[in-house]
């Protein structure tokens, strides 16, 4: 006999109280460039979504994909800069944006969820209005801070047990394309769904307090003390912005976890361990 078919009966089993806690629950999984490292990660984090769906979960992936965008426009000799974390971008570069989120990165997502038995669809903010934006500040060019979610669209995908990838590009209100943050666009998207959960895969394994230990719990005031310290900085505001944000839109809790250990959205919702650090209002 072998102690490994022993050891995932029993997995599934003591699995039963959070498949039945999570049937039917939306979350919004943000999947970041910098976590998707490799054709393998990808095929990882595809088998656990296809999972996901399979017991009943009904995720929206909303990807990023910094990295491949700078990737392209090195490639074209665009110079590319940030300001507070957004890309400033001209009419040239939201070309190049879109170009690149909506091709390949979203169908490389779609694809490695349909390799492994799942139905994945790739729209961006531009279809069924999913999502209209307005410029988020003059100096940023076409970034889009979302104003209007639609989520029709999702609801109807989810109803045919479809898994939605949403590549974070806004439609503008007279007809230009926006370049929206990742993250922002997961947690607009995710408030309007009023989703059971958002997980904001990262590549660090959550939010560390002073002593730099991974704080697995937080509230909003607690996060507004590590802030005010200077211990949330960085790369970490913008994303506890993001999960208080969900949360104050109706989201009942919101997760930033590193996307690049083994099975961390899996791990994160039907394990008692938990992953990162869950932010509940
Ligand atoms: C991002 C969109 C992609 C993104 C950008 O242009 O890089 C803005 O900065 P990650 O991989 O999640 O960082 N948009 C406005 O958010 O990618």
């Amino acid at each position: 006999m072998n102690s490994d078919w022993f050891a995932t009966a029993r997995t599934l089993s003591k699995a039963l109280p959070y498949l039945q806690r999570y049937d039917g629950a939306i979350v919004v999984i943000k999947l970041g460039g910098h976590a998707m490292s490799s054709d393998e990660a990808m095929a990882d984090f595809a088998r656990d979504v296809v999972l996901m769906s399979q017991v009943g979960v009904r995720p929206v992936i909303v990807h990023g994909g910094g990295p491949m965008i700078n990737a392209m426009l090195d490639r074209l000799g665009v110079e590319s800069t940030f300001v507070d974390g957004k890309r400033v971008t001209d009419a040239k570069t939201v070309e190049v944006v879109e170009m690149v989120l909506s091709g390949r990165v979203n169908k490389w997502i779609v694809q490695a969820i349909n390799e492994q038995g799942g139905q994945a669809v790739g729209l961006s903010g531009k279809d069924a209005n999913l999502m209209i934006c307005d410029p988020s500040h003059p100096e940023l060019g076409f970034v889009g801070e979302p104003t209007e979610v639609n989520p029709n669209l999702i609801h109807q995908l989810h109803s045919s047990d479809i898994i939605p990838v949403v590549a974070p590009i806004g439609a503008g209100r007279n007809g230009e394309t926006f370049n929206v943050n990742g993250d922002t666009a997961a947690g607009a998207i995710a408030a309007a769904l009023k989703a059971d959960r958002l997980l904001l895969l990262t590549d660090v394994d959550g939010v560390r307090d002073a002593s730099g230990q991974v704080v697995t719990e937080l509230t909003a005031d607690h996060i507004a003390k590590l802030r005010a310290e200077g211990v949330i900085a960085g790369g970490m505001i913008p994303k506890t912005e993001t999960a208080l944000g969900a949360i104050h839109g109706g989201v009942r809790a919101a997760v930033i976890l590193d996307g690049r250990a083994p099975n961390a959205c899996l791990l994160e919702l039907f394990t008692d361990h938990g992953a990162g650090s869950i932010i509940r209002p």
